[in-house]
């Protein structure tokens, strides 16, 4: 398999055109020259700033911006797409209609790879598992002096490809997979694998929910009758996946006992075997909140459990694990408010769990790109827990309009992040909450969640 994959990769390298100029394109095209491909750089923004791009790549790299020559198409061999890049287009079918394969970066690196991958997906809480596998996985090598490295790669920052020529055999990569990663995916084959959950996301992208669900579900095609895929028992979708899936189920649950499989019973992560379960872990030793993190943690439980690590080593690093940057994120207390960022609340489904984590009235800061979501169940989920509902970005009005027709007139729109944090200071009541869980993207207004997430926190450290 090993030599049969290297004889087509050979075939595929004399003219690789890589498309899309960020983190992935760069680190893609980083690899393809390092295994001595011919690489062509594409970028539809004519705006790009080739010079300092020159200067974060290898030589020889050609870069073309704006529009790609046609001839420049009949020379490919390969397109490598980045993730957030549509593959349903009249430039990518230009490549298909001439034969020419199409791969993500995330296969051009498992093409690369060596050692055990470790696959998450889901709408919400990959972020959290990927880190959280990670890190159990990173004690395990270190409390059993196991040779080799432990990475943690993909949709959560770095690129697969930055480190798929440094992985040997005794290694382990921990890789966070999006649809859109997924999309492209032909031979990537995780041994093991996890679909947390699937809600609407993605949808200006995906245009159904059909096609979304199948990106996601594609991460198994390629697996064995033997290897591992871990689902989330209370996902009508998922359940039904199991009886088609081509490799092993583990399925784990946060609202009912099961007969095999990790569930939650009171306030105890339990783990079944044929009937029988016993105690693992009680929830108020983690340091996570919030019953989504429960399930989070009962899915990395389940792929530590299928990667060999013992369960009392599972448990201990559970218990240190902390949560992750910008998932309801505690910031700081500022005039009796606490503030927390959770700026990786990128979709409404992602949001509720915010709210869900509050224990004090909130004033919540919300709005950014439109990726054709709704917002109804969002606003439903405030409760009366939302005070005030401050909006930014592409979507405030849609989501201004949403949010009066299901009664909740508290809204206010700004101009900006400051704006915002300002405004909430005002708005907020000493022993209330202030959280930034704006259920949309960032961009257009922010290169990423990230830095939204990272000028609200520094908005609100100024005013400590
Ligand atoms: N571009 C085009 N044509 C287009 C769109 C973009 O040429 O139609 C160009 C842009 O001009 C830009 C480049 O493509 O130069 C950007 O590529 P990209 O959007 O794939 O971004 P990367 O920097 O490569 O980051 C990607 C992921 N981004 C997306 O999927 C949108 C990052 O996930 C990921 O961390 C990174 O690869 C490393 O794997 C971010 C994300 O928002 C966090 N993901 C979505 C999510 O989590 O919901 C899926």
């Amino acid at each position: 398999m090993e030599k049969e994959t290297k004889k087509v990769l050979e075939g595929f390298l004399k003219q690789v055109v890589v498309m899309g100029a960020g983190k992935s394109g760069i680190a893609a095209v980083k690899l393809l020259k390092a295994a001595g491909a011919e690489v062509l750089l594409f970028d539809e923004n004519e705006a790009l700033d080739v010079d300092s791009l020159v200067e974060k790549l290898p030589a020889d790299v050609h870069i073309v911006a704006g529009i790609l020559p046609e001839e420049e198409k009949d020379r490919a061999t390969l397109l490598v797409m980045s993730p957030g890049i549509p593959v349903d287009t009249p430039f990518v079918d230009g490549f298909r209609s001439r034969g020419i394969p199409v791969w993500g970066e995330i296969e051009l690196a498992w093409r690369f790879a060596k050692g055990k991958l470790i696959a998450i997906t889901g709408t919400n809480g990959k972020t959290t598992t990927t880190s959280l596998v990670g890190h159990i996985m990173k004690d395990h090598y270190r409390t059993q002096s196991l040779g080799g490295t432990v990475y943690v790669a993909g949709n959560i920052g770095d690129p697969y490809t930055d480190i798929a020529l440094q992985t040997k055999e005794e290694d382990t990569t921990v890789l966070e997979v999006s649809s859109f990663q997924l999309e492209t995916a032909e031979l990537f084959h995780p041994q093991i694998s996890a679909v947390l959950n699937i809600t609407p996301d993605h949808l200006n992208r995906h245009h159904t929910m059909e096609a979304y669900a199948r990106c996601k579900l594609d991460i198994t095609k390629n697996q064995t009758a033997e290897e591992l895929c871990v689902l989330n028992a209370e996902d009508e979708r998922l359940v039904a996946f199991a009886k088609e899936a081509p490799c092993r189920v583990v399925f784990f649950s946060s609202k009912n006992r099961l007969a095999e499989g990790f569930f939650l019973d009171g306030d105890e992560i339990c783990r079944a075997e044929g009937g029988v379960s016993r105690k693992l872990l009680n929830i108020h030793e983690m340091k996570l909140l919030g019953l989504h993190n429960v399930e989070n943690v009962m899915a990395a439980m389940a792929m530590a459990e299928a990667a060999g690590v013992p369960e009392e080593e599972i448990i201990r690093s559970v218990m240190s694990f902390e949560a992750v940057e910008h998932r309801i994120e505690y910031t700081a207390t500022v005039g009796g408010v606490d503030y927390y960022n959770d700026s990786k609340g990128t979709n409404p489904d992602a949001a509720i769990k915010g709210i869900e984590a509050m224990v004090k009235k909130t004033v919540l800061i919300g709005g950014g790109y439109d990726k054709g979501n709704t917002y109804d169940e969002w606003i439903e989920s405030f409760g009366g827990k939302v005070s005030w509902l401050i909006l930014l970005g592409q979507t405030r009005e849609k989501i201004a309009e949403c949010a009066h027709a299901h009664g909740f007139m508290n809204t206010i729109m700004v101009e900006s992040m400051e704006e915002a944090v300002k405004k909430a200071a005002e708005l907020a009541q000493p022993g209330e909450a202030v959280l930034l869980s704006p259920a949309c993207a960032s961009w257009g207004m922010f290169k990423n969640y990230e830095e939204r997430g990272r000028i609200f926190k520094e908005l609100v450290r100024k005013m400590l």
